[in-house]
């Protein structure tokens, strides 16, 4: 099988390009989820695969700009079937694998967590010049903070796999956020995912002015690191 690359994206010349969505005959995609079934394992492990390519051209990036301290650290998970339910629900889906497969973005996730900001965006266009990652959307919640005070920027994508011999596109979601940002972000979901655990509001007011504190401290120890 020959690959060439076009429009910076990985193609094969022959016709077993596919998305997941394309694998119905295999999978049964329009079946309603079975979390214990052998179908909800086989398609985990398309995204468990897509973690890992996505892996790979972050580890290549690191090595490539060692130098610039670009990264410090990247962590990865495959949504929990619970959470992914809860999200279908939340959003009213129908609960199969093709709404699943095509309305939920992040079942493969991977953070990548960043001393400062302007590294955020370098790893961005990085990552939107890398030949094997083919970007379908960004949010930056960076520029345009949510109203909860979160602040990330979230790149949907798809890479390639390639399982029996056939390449398929999978989705990922890929958070590229600082440190500041992740230590907000962890405990502010700590705290909201807490069982039986209703945020009040005195508590979101305090959060919203934590992540402004934190962003502007964020801001004073990069001016004391670069100068
Ligand atoms: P978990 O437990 O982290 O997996 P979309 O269909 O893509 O438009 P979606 O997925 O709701 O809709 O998009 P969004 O809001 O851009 O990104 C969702 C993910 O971003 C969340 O996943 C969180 O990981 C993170 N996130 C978004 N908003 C917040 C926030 O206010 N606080 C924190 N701590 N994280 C946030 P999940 O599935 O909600 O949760």
């Amino acid at each position: 099988m020959q690959i060439i690359k076009r429009k910076g994206v990985i193609k094969t010349e022959i016709n077993q390009l596919g998305r997941l969505e394309d694998q119905n005959h295999k999978l049964n995609i329009s079946n309603k989820i079975n979390v214990k079934s052998d179908v909800f394992g086989k398609l985990m492990n398309f995204y468990a695969l897509a973690i890992k390519k996505v892996e790979e051209e972050i580890n290549n990036i690191n090595q490539e700009y060692h130098e610039y301290h670009l990264i410090d650290h990247v962590k990865s998970r495959i949504k929990s079937p619970k959470s992914m339910l809860q999200k279908m629900e939340h959003k009213n889906y129908e609960l199969t694998y093709q709404n699943l497969i095509e309305r939920i973005n992040d079942v493969a996730g991977i953070r990548i967590i960043c001393p400062f900001k302007n590294n955020v965006y370098v790893i961005k266009s990085l990552l939107e010049q890398n030949s094997q990652i083919h970007v379908l959307n960004i949010k930056d919640y960076i520029a345009h903070p949510k109203k909860s005070g979160y602040t990330s920027l979230h790149m949907i994508v798809e890479v390639p796999v390639t399982i029996e011999n056939n390449i398929v596109f999978v989705k990922a979601e890929i958070q590229i956020r600082t440190i500041a940002m992740d230590f907000w972000a962890e405990l502010e979901h700590d705290i909201r995912y807490k069982p039986q655990n209703k945020v009040t509001k005195y508590q979101s007011k305090e959060l919203i002015k934590c992540a402004k504190m934190l962003n502007k401290i964020e801001d004073r120890m990069v001016k004391i690191y670069y100068n």
